[in-house]
């Protein structure tokens, strides 16, 4: 079959199905698909989303078969008689039963995630986060060491009602922070995100979950990053007018470089309460 002709509709058709049959890889070039994150729980996230994708798919393409099938074979131009019956106890028994597995096929690893999400023990570190309009706080339990994280001046002064600056011209414009959560690789992290305003919600795609954020009251979750680099997230529940002027940016390193920031970060902090009246935000700059 040639497409010589610019307005054949065939053209397109057999385009969007050429396009539609590409394999994985060039999808997720396109970025219509979930994204795998750096984490385990990411992984199993995704691995979870693609099941029952397929089955969902299995499923679309058996019932819709199906239908097209006995609207096509079974249509009264060709003759097709109405078939006269009642009841039929194996069919009813097959249409309850094969939902119910695949119903069970789905809930098995969906719990197994769920399990998985929950289970904070074992953490080798602890990190508060709590949520205020418009920005986090981020509180290293076993270090001591806490700053505020807010909005990067770049990005502020860019999004300011006639501020003249091109947002286009911002690295990372409105994804981007004065303080990076810093943490390392390989470790279990144990996040408590809580607030003190309003409800917040704190998400990185990369980790693979969202936490709300919420004021008097305590959510557990867990990370274990395995690729260093910089990871960027936003509050994701609308928590005013600055909702979208809150992003969150983790920063994840190898184990030697997280113990020289946490040095670093400890002799900043020892050096403010000595009486260097050093502002937290600016202590985590250093
Ligand atoms: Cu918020």
């Amino acid at each position: 079959m040639t497409f010589s002709k610019q307005k054949n509709p065939w053209r397109k058709i057999a385009l969007m199905s050429a396009i539609l049959g590409l394999p994985g890889a060039a999808m997720a070039d396109w970025g219509l698909n979930l994204t795998k994150g750096v984490t385990p729980y990411s992984n199993t996230v995704y691995d979870l989303h693609m099941l029952i994708l397929g089955v969902c798919v299995v499923v679309g393409i058996v019932v819709f078969g199906l239908i097209f099938y006995s609207v096509i074979a079974f249509r009264k131009s060709a003759g097709a008689k109405a078939a006269q019956w009642h009841e039929s106890t194996k069919v009813e028994i097959l249409w309850t039963l094969v939902p119910f597995l695949i119903l069970i096929g789905m809930a098995v690893p969906a719990t197994h995630a769920l399990i998985m999400m929950e289970n904070v023990s074992n953490a080798d570190m602890t990190i508060k986060v709590t949520g205020y309009q418009w920005k986090w706080h981020y509180q290293y339990l076993d270090d001591g060491i806490n700053f505020f994280s807010t909005l990067e001046s770049g990005s502020n002064m860019a999004r300011q009602l006639k501020s003249g600056v091109d947002p286009k011209t911002v690295p990372n414009y409105l994804l981007e922070v004065d303080n990076h959560l810093v943490v390392p690789v390989g470790k279990k992290i144990r996040f408590l995100t809580t607030a003190g305003d309003v409800i917040h919600a704190w998400w990185v795609p990369a980790l693979g979950w969202k936490r709300d954020a919420i004021p008097g009251y305590i959510n557990e979750s867990w990370a274990e990053i395995q690729t260093p680099g910089t990871y960027r997230g936003q509050c994701a529940e609308l928590c005013g007018k600055d909702h979208g002027f809150m992003p969150i940016v983790v920063d994840a390193l190898s184990a030697e470089d997280y113990a020289a920031w946490v040095t670093k970060m400890k002799a900043a902090t020892q050096h403010a309460d000595a009486g260097a009246a050093v502002p937290a935000a600016a202590v985590a700059q250093q």
